[in-house]
């Protein structure tokens, strides 16, 4: 179950900024799942909306969201322990749990997000297949393409 919560600063003069089903927060447009996929699934899903999973850049991101879990964009599948964003970029600013990530049985390579009860929130590492709640992320003014393609396995994929 997900649930969107606006920022207390969010300008409801910016609604009109994102297309529809697609929710504004600073300079991005956000699109929540009703479903839950695989991190691949999920990161497929994305870019044939002409987006791609959330990713975090400042600590005041992790703010408005109120949900279990849901996949981010994160991932280490290429270097183990070296994070990067689905859309190729570094971790500028990271928000790990206690001991995390912590590769456990060396298989997680794929981040989470997760919003304990009282609010708080932090990131993991999980095993990719896990199916979690997920979001797209697209920044304003470029247009998301619908509707998705199909989600499919790519052969080879390594994520
Ligand atoms: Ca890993
Ligand atoms: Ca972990």
């Amino acid at each position: 179950m997900l649930v969107f919560l606006y920022s207390r600063t969010l300008s409801l003069s910016a609604l009109g900024d994102c297309e529809a089903g697609w929710r504004p927060y600073q300079d991005r447009c956000y699109y929540f799942s009703s479903n839950t996929k695989t991190w691949h699934d999920a990161l497929t899903e994305c870019q044939s909306k002409n987006a791609n999973l959330m990713s975090i850049s400042d600590i005041h991101d992790n703010n408005y969201l109120l949900t279990m879990s849901l996949w981010m964009g994160g991932h280490d599948s290429v270097t183990e322990g070296d994070y990067l964003w689905s859309d190729g970029s570094a971790l500028s600013h990271t928000n790990w749990g206690p001991g995390e990530p912590n590769d456990h049985a060396g298989r997680e390579n794929c981040v989470e997000l997760v919003t304990t009860q009282n609010g708080s929130s932090y990131w993991n590492d999980i095993f990719c297949d896990a199916h979690q709640d997920w979001v797209c992320m697209i920044a304003k003014g470029k247009t998301p393409t619908e509707p998705p393609v199909p989600p499919s396995a790519i052969p080879g994929n390594t994520y």
